[in-house]
């Protein structure tokens, strides 16, 4: 894919960045352009904004300060920071959680009809999990109790850990972070926790912590990092999956379009982007409905196409089977194709950009959340209780901007994969006869040699997808089978990856199981919240074997990593006993002795540890040689 594009590897960005290179639309690789160079402090993590006596910047080369105005290192400036990005992280993904757990509670006690209990299966399974009893109740009771553990675990004030990690989590895991919490405590005289406490309280204690003053303890602030993270992957966002399933069905196996050849010339296209789905599978029903159907068809369009973007293009993907139009640097060319009628967000990953690129086309850029307001769009409210009327009224707003469209300026780009998608730890065990078992008989002999979970965006400065795509490829023919979530999925999913062809792709063993199960050697698991489902998958091995995490041969990387949302997943898989690749590389490489906890103490402390690398290819020789490893260490 090199020397292309530098910007993508995807032909339709690359088709689509000749226009904008023509036109003069403006795009995230421009404004990356205009920022070089860029701050190497801020590079290194050695930049400190938290008081007003500075900002203070550390000098790596130790020719400058060595210490800030109040005397703190290089290593509590860098840890300080890396904790307040592992809490903002946590954060989106656990009050997304939030507010599904809220309107579980309101579709229980019948304050909310717009939604249902969708998948009773489910609901019932959640709740044997969590242990509330199930036999001879209603459903709407035991939703409501389910509703009311997982808001629990936002507040409550106890010391005990996290409910639903306890319940979830596999138990040697949980006892190794409770006897690394005691032997911390023995050696240092200090506590230090790891298991979370309550999910809300975690991020609070981060903010607490890095007040001005507070903690300056590298291993400190890297252990309340992990603990937050943890609250997260075990805490709000498994809330998250869980009680959307239950409120918008449990995804299945099924084959979508993915990349901007989904959007239709004849029709009106509505874009759904950002994360929360309990605005965007509205926009996804209601678009099917008789009103809408009549409506568009009275100004002369085929149909209301609904298609996503990120995440919450991943949820409705997978629920509804909706097109794909593509990753985080697919926003901004997905408007420029000039065939969107509207783009409706709700929070997280969306470029402000976007709205003055909408003005210069009829494109509607409709914001619908309190939590990310963007000037120059069109705001139109949500709330869940009226979900139903105000889908509605979006779907009609596109319809209604689809006239103006400029058909002379309309270009899409006619890409499109197929991707068989819908991998639930649910789907995947009911391929695999309902247990564990055939998969582990398929790595104990060699026939996979273990997993790979990929997560993450976009970045601009990583060739789009290119990491993604050479990272995938190589590890499936090293008969890794490659799991995972995000933009990373769109990015194998639009690059065919996930479609039945990519089996020759893969090794011999990978290849045989593949096509005797009729599945692709990469599954698409979900959003980001789902990478609590790769979590439970590691968890349901591990509890089957009665071993930890950290003993099974699997990987983690976020190879073209963005958000603060991505290293709150990264810390959640090293605290759960997984290894992370990252790149580019994290702010952190200013503080060495939080570099060395991270990438080397964490490795004996937690048996999950991060490393960097820039190649594709090493960086699959490395998730290897790791995976080689832990088998060598269970004698398989
Ligand atoms: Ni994950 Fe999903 Fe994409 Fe990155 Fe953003 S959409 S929540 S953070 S950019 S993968």
């Amino acid at each position: 894919y090199e020397g292309h594009d530098k910007r993508s590897a995807d032909p339709a960005a690359v088709e689509m960045l000749r226009i904008a290179d023509r036109e003069g639309y403006a795009t995230i690789w421009e404004r990356y352009e205009k920022q070089q160079p860029q701050c190497s402090y801020g590079q290194l993590g050695t930049c400190c904004r938290i008081c007003s006596m500075g900002p203070c910047r550390i000098d790596p080369f130790g020719d400058g300060p060595t210490h800030g105005v109040c005397g703190a290192t290089a290593d509590t400036i860098v840890a300080r920071n890396l904790a307040r990005m592992a809490a903002v992280g946590s954060s989106s993904h656990s009050d997304h959680g939030r507010k599904v757990a809220l309107l579980l509670k309101a579709v229980a006690d019948g304050s909310n009809t717009d939604y249902q209990i969708s998948d009773e299966k489910k609901l019932l399974a959640v709740a044997t999990r969590l242990h509330i009893p199930i036999t001879g109740r209603s459903l709407p009771g035991v939703a409501a109790d389910v509703a009311a553990v997982a808001l629990d675990c936002f507040g409550n004030q106890g010391e005990e850990p996290l409910v639903f990690m306890e319940k979830y989590m596999p138990a040697k895991r949980f006892q190794r972070l409770k006897g690394l919490e005691e032997t911390l405590y023995k050696t240092t005289g200090a506590k230090t926790g790891l298991l979370p406490r309550a999910i809300d309280r975690e991020a609070v204690d981060i903010l607490h912590r890095t007040h001005f003053g507070c903690d300056h303890d590298p291993l400190s602030l890297v252990a309340q990092s992990i603990r937050c993270s943890l609250s997260d992957g075990w805490g709000g966002s498994l809330i998250a999956t869980e009680l959307q399933d239950i409120l918008l069905g449990s995804p299945t196996i099924r084959p979508v379009k993915a990349n901007l050849g989904v959007l239709e010339a004849e029709s009106v296209n509505v874009v759904v982007h950002g994360h929360e789905p309990i605005l965007s599978a509205k926009v996804g029903e209601m678009a099917q409905s008789e009103e809408c159907r009549r409506a568009a068809e009275a100004i002369g369009a085929k149909r209301v196409n609904v298609v996503g973007l990120c995440c919450t293009g991943n949820e409705v993907l997978l629920r509804q089977g909706v097109g794909m139009a593509g990753n985080e640097s697919h926003s901004e060319l997905a408007i420029m194709t000039g065939a969107v009628d509207a783009m409706v967000v709700d929070v997280q990953c969306i470029y402000p950009a976007l709205a003055d690129l909408s003005s210069c086309f009829h494109t509607k850029f409709i914001t619908t959340s309190e939590q990310a307001k963007i000037p120059g769009a069109l705001h139109i409210q949500f709330e869940e209780q009226h979900a139903d009327a105000i889908a509605t009224r979006i779907i009609k707003t596109a319809i209604a901007a689809f006239p103006n469209r400029n058909k002379a300026r309309v270009h899409i780009p006619q890409h499109s994969s197929t991707a068989i998608v819908g991998f639930t730890v649910e789907e995947i065990l009911k391929a695999l006869g309902g247990t564990p078992q055939p998969l582990v008989d398929l790595i104990v002999n060699g026939t996979i040699k273990g997993v790979a979970g990929i997560v993450g965006c976009n970045n601009v400065k990583v060739q789009q997808d290119f990491f993604h795509r050479v990272l995938t490829t190589e590890l499936i023919k090293r008969d890794i089978l490659v799991i995972g979530t995000g933009c990373w999925a769109i990015a194998a999913a639009k690059s065919g990856l996930m479609d039945l062809p990519a089996q020759d792709l893969a090794g011999s063993g990978l290849k045989a199981v593949c096509k005797q199960l009729g599945i692709p050697p990469v599954l698409h698991m979900g959003s980001c919240v789902d990478c609590s489902r790769m979590l439970n998958l590691a968890g349901a091995i591990a509890d089957h074997l009665a071993v930890d995490i950290s003993d099974l041969p699997l990987v983690g990387s976020a190879p073209e990593w963005t958000t603060e949302k991505a290293v709150a997943i990264g810390s959640y898989f090293v605290g759960s006993g997984i290894p992370v690749h990252l790149w580019p590389l994290p702010p952190i490489l200013g503080g060495p002795e939080v570099t060395r906890i991270l990438t080397q103490d964490a490795r004996d402390l937690l048996g999950g540890w991060f490393f960097v690398e820039e190649d594709p290819v090493a960086t699959a020789d490395q998730m290897e040689k790791i995976i080689m490893e832990r088998r060598g260490a269970l004698g398989i």
